[in-house]
């Protein structure tokens, strides 16, 4: 008897735990500064949770492929490869974006990742009403540098409550050039927001993204 009740309540325990884990915590004001909004930020499940909208819908005429690459990750085993096919020249018209995001007014949110690119390219950033009218919410166009990682990010405030209902993620369309995504995160809070949680980053990336932080935001803002 005391087995099965050990064991039940362990199972609990473990389902309980899985449905946390396992979905994205997105219950409005739920979540601390700095916890992860999205899934599968490091492509260690592979495409989980990670949509491209490959260009080729409604004759835009473009074409993208996605793929898991296990060569020169940034954190963990794996990343993800964006195959640039054909560019339309207009960003929108292709993106890589996870879907049932949330925000709430007038809090502040960070979209943050490590890229990098076969030659200097940009993205944009893309958060979007995930159905008709497609409402338009935030946007930000970023630079790719080059084929060294580095990280980048933008800071903004939700202008209106959304819940489980946009997207968030990149606008790639402007650009054939292939480049790299790593460590995709959107939380609640200001970049140093994230360095309150352990994982996902090793201890010894502290200091050094710190700094590039200041050097970024000096070229920015
Ligand atoms: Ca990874």
């Amino acid at each position: 008897m005391y087995r099965i009740i050990t064991f039940t309540v362990l199972f609990a325990t473990f389902l309980v735990g899985y449905s946390v884990f396992a979905g994205t915590v997105q219950k409005l004001g739920d979540w601390e500064k700095g916890e992860l909004l999205l899934e599968n930020h490091s492509f260690e499940d592979d495409l989980a949770g990670w949509d491209l909208e490959d260009g080729q819908c409604c004759d835009r005429g473009g074409e993208y492929k996605m793929e898991i690459d296990k060569k020169n990750p940034q954190h963990g085993d794996k990343c993800l490869k964006i195959i640039g096919v054909k560019a339309t020249g207009t960003n929108w018209h292709a993106k890589i974006k996870q879907l049932n995001a949330s925000m709430e007014q007038g809090e502040e949110y960070t979209v943050i990742f490590w890229a990098r690119s076969e030659k200097p390219r940009q993205v944009s950033l893309n958060l979007q009403l995930q159905h008709d009218p497609w409402t338009f919410f935030q946007g930000g166009d970023i630079d790719l540098l080059g084929p060294e990682w580095q990280e980048y990010f933008v800071t903004f405030t939700a202008k209106e409550t959304i819940v489980n209902d946009m997207w968030v993620g990149l606008s790639i369309a402007q650009s054939d050039v292939d480049f790299w995504l790593d460590n995709f995160r959107y939380f609640e809070g200001e970049p140093e927001d994230d360095l309150s949680r352990d994982v996902p980053f090793p201890v010894d990336a502290k200091e050094k993204l710190t700094t590039q932080w200041a050097s970024v935001k000096g070229d920015r803002f």
